[in-house]
């Protein structure tokens, strides 16, 4: 049995994601719409804290004042009702064929001013709505052609519309903060940014790098033949986690958007042991909501919807028990003292060494017997197996 997920798990979903009707380029759609108040309570009675959404998913595009005025209190009032909260906010930059050749970074000047007009509006929404947190997926912003698109241009154009809505936070007084997601491709067949890495080069180039930072996702590091992991975690150490997407992906092909732990399980452990486990004194890394952005198979029916809502929560909690059961085991803590992982705290220097100290140390290189350390084995596939055996619920 997985403990219920309650709202101090923090788990948030995107309106697009159980409200996704299962279009795909080779098919309809094979549910109704969904009504966003109706996500609200069922995802709220499903144990969630929080639902996210791009300006669209709420209040329809173009719509006029009084149609704004008429979504925006209804579901307010069922965030009212439910206790519910709006951890992010976004702006859909890539549905309306205006948005074809991009948002922030179209070769269309006129596009871009639009571009950012519509997100200027977002941004006064999620500020509105109380939200933290501002993602800027730019599934658009990329090309197919090589020659179509100037990407150093491109660069100074997406930097350009970012400083912009630094400023405008800054100057409105929001206590809203950017979060960049990264994806290699589709819709472009490329897009900028498409690596957690691309990303953070990006925002050190930024006149407010301080307001800016990731919002990664599972499968769009995978779909790069990337280790999630390894891109949190750097995320993590460079102080960028602003927010992140959790689901699902089976290896390099189209953007999958599974449940979470439904592509790589081992992977997904190991993310929730460090969002869980790897802070200070071995408390959570990471605090902010734990967002999934996944789609319902176009298989299934509202009831698998709401199933696979639950699923996304339900693996989590109990990769997050899986996590604190391995911590805890004597044999774990051997395993990782036998695979000398703490020794990697250590700094290679010792207090104060400066070069000239390291090249005195005829014990760092003359008198060290590299043959001897060369033939040491590490044990980490011992520790590995520990883990798959936690996960696998034999310990
Ligand atoms: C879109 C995309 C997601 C992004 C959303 C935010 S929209 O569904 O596939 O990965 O997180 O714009
Ligand atoms: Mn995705
Ligand atoms: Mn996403």
């Amino acid at each position: 049995m997985a403990p219920r997920p309650t709202p101090a798990d923090k788990f948030s979903f995107g309106l697009w994601t159980v409200g996704w009707q299962a279009r795909d380029p080779f098919g309809d759609a094979t549910r109704p719409e969904l009504d966003a108040v109706e996500a609200v309570h069922r995802l709220a009675e499903l144990g969630a804290y929080g639902i996210t959404f791009h300006d669209d998913d709420l209040l329809p595009f173009g719509a006029n004042a009084a149609t704004r005025d008429a979504h925006l209190t209804r579901f307010r009032r069922a965030l009212d009702e439910t206790g519910m909260v709006v951890p992010m906010v976004t702006s859909n930059l890539f549905t309306h064929p205006v948005f074809k050749d991009g948002g922030f970074t179209s070769n269309d000047r006129d596009a871009r001013r639009y571009a950012l007009r519509k997100a200027l509006r977002a941004v006064d929404l999620a500020a509105e709505l109380g939200a933290g947190t501002f993602v800027l997926w730019g599934g658009r912003e990329g090309a197919e052609y090589d020659l179509a698109k100037d990407v150093r241009a491109a660069l100074d154009r997406y930097r350009e519309a970012v400083d912009l809505l630094c400023q405008y936070v800054v100057a409105q007084g929001y206590e809203l903060r950017f979060a960049i997601e990264p994806k290699p491709n589709e819709p472009r067949g490329d897009i900028l940014l498409p690596t957690v890495g691309h990303a953070l080069a990006f925002i050190a180039t930024l006149a407010r790098p301080e307001l800016v930072g990731l919002n990664p996702e599972v499968g769009h590091e995978q779909m790069a033949g990337l280790n999630f992991v390894h891109g949190i975690a750097q995320a993590l150490w460079q102080g960028k986690l602003f927010h992140l997407d959790l689901n699902g992906q089976r290896g390099v092909k189209y953007d999958q958007d599974l449940v979470f732990g439904h592509g790589d399980l081992l992977n997904a452990f190991a993310l929730v042991d460090l969002l869980e486990n790897g802070g200070p004194g071995g408390g959570p890394a990471y605090d902010g909501p734990r967002h999934f952005d996944y789609k319902p198979s176009r298989t299934e029916d509202r009831t698998g919807v709401w199933a696979s809502a639950e699923a996304n929560m339900r693996t989590y909690l109990l990769l997050k028990e899986r996590a604190a059961a391995f911590r805890a085991d004597p044999e774990v803590t051997a395993a990782l003292a036998m695979s000398r992982v703490d020794e990697l705290t250590t700094p290679t220097l010792a207090p104060g060494e400066t070069h000239a100290g390291l090249r005195a140390d005829r014990t760092a290189f003359e008198e060290y017997d590299v043959t001897a350390a060369g033939a040491r084995g590490y044990h980490f596939v011992r520790l590995n197996q520990l883990a798959v055996e936690h996960l696998l619920g034999a310990r």
